[in-house]
């Protein structure tokens, strides 16, 4: 085991496992502290790498992430301290391969249950290598005002009461994290503070012993005196009582062994830690509180008077004159995070987001305030969602089984067509679903399959506007747009688009009024006219019925109506049909193993 100080301000860590609370925790302390840099110096999380922000005061820093210990050693070849927050089933594996870099001179192995075969490894390792294993199962350690490690010492608030940013002159060691906390407030109380605290942890095997680090602490000039907490089980207190009794400790030893009431109990009793068990009468609390005591430490009767008998070895140590006065200092205040702040009520904070249709934060989402739950339970359909979360309400089922057979019709035309054309030959250039996919979303526009929403744009305004078919057409024609829902590339006067029939039929026989529809049929009656290829189409059929499921449903207001068809919602209908389709031809040229599209130059006029 090392002979002196393990940390100093100037000590920096490797993190392993990325834990946001345990490293942020550290770096207030360090600003707490008036280091000047960090003390995590990188973070390794296996298989990631890159930057992660956390905050050093009020500035925020970018620690670097590293996916092996190897990569994080060599970038920081100064950190000698490797915090481990691996589970228990890695901990002890990246702990050897920790104790096996040159550069990492103590780990610190925070997992409770590692195994003890492995425990005993990592000691072995570490012993004949000269390096300081501390844990498994602990918290951790602290040098006060110089370093932390992870969770020590609990909240800043209580690292302000401990005054743990400014040493003192008690070296501390305990078995158990829980109860250094409160030893941490007990000696700030009673003398002029923590110089270094340790907790070995609770296992049988702990890398380092409570005499390992009263040994150390006994090296340490800063440190006037000792307190020790040790816990019923085990035989790690004797090592103590031996050195005591060598003369190899020359300063003060305040000790108490936690476990005194396990007499109380008839049969034997396994405490919090897996080491905290008397297995005999020498592992007893009572056995190892006697022993310290006849080998000149200083025992309390009880854990009641363990402060006073910090208080009364500390003040005898300042009469005698060894111990100088601390210099005080007023830590620096740390920002507190805008979330606590928030909760607490101490702070707004301006949102930058606002969102109307739906909610996860529940126990379950909802869709414009339906739960999940009774979509599922009520039976509702696709064109139910999409009412709740397009329109923000609860459409009438005739108007959302409207919405799902459009989509049901709209959801392929076939491997000609613009999108499906554009999805094929990105599929058979290799590239993914989502590429696939929107390369043939990108070609719905004003021509192919995105006219829905101008189709109810015009056709509404011209029937609000009482304009005959013939003063419509005619009068798009002088401005030269072409009638948005009329026309096709195939379909005819007498070769009729089904897909316009059914919608017509459905409509015709459940909504209260066809009035924008039966306006664009009188329109495509005089563009037939003109030629046969003036169909309304199927992107007509759909904008001018939909006009019909707005103002005919008693749903929606006037100004909504007109919402709507500014914004233009209904091209989105196309957009999420024609995706099942195009998601089936990705499939499709997939499943087939198509080769790279070439068009061939037959197809193509060469030309000057
Ligand atoms: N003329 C659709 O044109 C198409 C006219 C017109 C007045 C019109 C054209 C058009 C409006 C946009 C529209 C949706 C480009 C179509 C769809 C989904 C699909 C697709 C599929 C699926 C076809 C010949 C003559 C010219 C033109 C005149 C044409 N359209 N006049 N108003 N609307 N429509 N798009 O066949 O005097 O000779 O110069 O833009 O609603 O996309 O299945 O394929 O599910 O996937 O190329 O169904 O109608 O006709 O350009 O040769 O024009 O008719 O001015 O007159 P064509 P052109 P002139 S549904």
């Amino acid at each position: 085991m090392a002979t002196g100080q393990l940390f100093s301000k100037t000590t920096q860590a490797l993190f392993y496992n990325y834990k946001q609370l345990p490293i942020q925790r550290m770096l207030d302390f360090d600003f707490l502290s008036g280091r000047e840099t960090p003390s995590v110096a990188g973070i390794i999380n296996p298989g990631a790498e890159g930057f992660q922000k956390l905050f050093f005061g009020q500035e925020e820093i970018a620690i670097p992430v590293h996916s092996t210990i190897e990569a994080a050693c060599a970038a920081h070849p100064t950190a000698d301290v490797f915090i481990n927050f691996a589970s228990f089933r890695s901990a002890a594996s990246s702990s050897m391969s920790a104790l096996k870099q040159p550069t990492i001179k103590v780990v610190a192995i925070i997992a409770e249950g590692v195994p003890e075969a492995d425990s005993k490894q990592l000691i072995a390792y570490a012993r004949s290598n000269n390096k300081v294993v501390i844990g498994p199962a602990t918290v951790g350690g602290i040098q006060a005002g110089a370093f932390k490690i992870g969770d020590t010492a609990g909240t800043i608030d209580n690292i302000i009461q401990c005054k743990l940013y400014r040493p003192g002159s008690v070296g501390f060691v305990s078995k158990s994290g829980g109860m250094s906390n409160e030893l941490y407030n007990t000696i700030a109380r009673v003398t002029d503070g923590i110089y270094e605290g340790i907790a070995i942890g609770g296992d049988v095997f702990p890398g380092s012993t409570l005499s390992d680090h009263v040994l150390r602490f006994n090296n340490i000039p800063q440190v006037k005196m000792m307190v020790v907490l040790g816990e019923l089980g085990g035989r790690d207190e004797y090592s103590l009582v031996e050195a005591l009794k060598q003369g190899k400790i020359n300063k003060p030893v305040v000790a108490w062994v936690s476990g005194t009431c396990a007499r109380l109990f008839k049969s034997e009793v396994q405490f919090g830690h897996a080491g905290a068990k008397s297995g005999g009468e020498m592992e007893s609390a009572q056995a190892k509180n006697q022993a310290l005591k006849d080998a000149g430490a200083v025992v309390p009767s009880s854990y009641e008077a363990f402060e006073s008998s910090i208080k009364e070895t500390f003040d005898k140590l300042a009469q005698d004159g060894k111990i100088a006065p601390v210099k005080e200092v007023t830590p620096p205040q740390i920002p507190e995070d805008l979330n606590t702040a928030i909760k607490s009520g101490k702070v707004r904070a301006p949102t930058h987001v606002i969102s109307t249709i739906s909610d996860d934060r529940g126990e379950e989402p909802c869709y414009a305030g339906v739960p999940m739950s009774s979509i599922v339970e009520q039976g509702f359909g696709v064109g139910d969602v999409i009412s709740l979360l397009w329109f923000k309400r609860s459409l009438p089922r005739y108007c959302s089984r409207f919405i799902e057979i459009c989509i049901m019709l709209c959801a392929d035309h076939g491997p000609c067509v613009s999108g499906a054309h554009n999805t094929i030959v990105t599929a058979r250039a290799g590239k993914d679903l989502v590429s696939s996919l929107v390369s043939g979303l990108l070609t719905i526009g004003p021509r192919f399959g995105g006219a829905i929403d101008d189709a109810a744009r015009y056709f509404k305004d011209a029937y609000d506007r009482n304009l005959t078919p013939y003063e419509f057409v005619e009068g798009m024609k002088k401005k030269g747009i072409r009638v948005p829902g009329i026309g096709h590339r195939i379909k005819r006067g007498d070769n009729r688009d089904k897909r316009v029939e059914l919608l017509q039929r459905y409509a015709r026989e459940n909504f209260p009024s066809v009035k924008y529809m039966e306006y664009a049929v009188q329109v495509e009656t005089y563009t037939l006219s003109k030629a046969n290829n003036l169909v309304l189409n199927v992107d007509g059929a759909i904008g001018s019925l939909f006009l019909d499921l707005l103002a005919g449903s008693g749903m929606f207001t006037k100004q909504e109506i007109d919402e709507i068809v500014e914004i233009g919602y209904l091209n989105g209908l196309f957009v999420l049909a024609r995706s099942i389709g195009l998601i089936g031809h990705t499939f499709d040229q997939k499943r087939l193993k198509q080769p790279l599209y070439r068009h061939p130059w037959e197809d193509v006029l060469y030309t000057k």
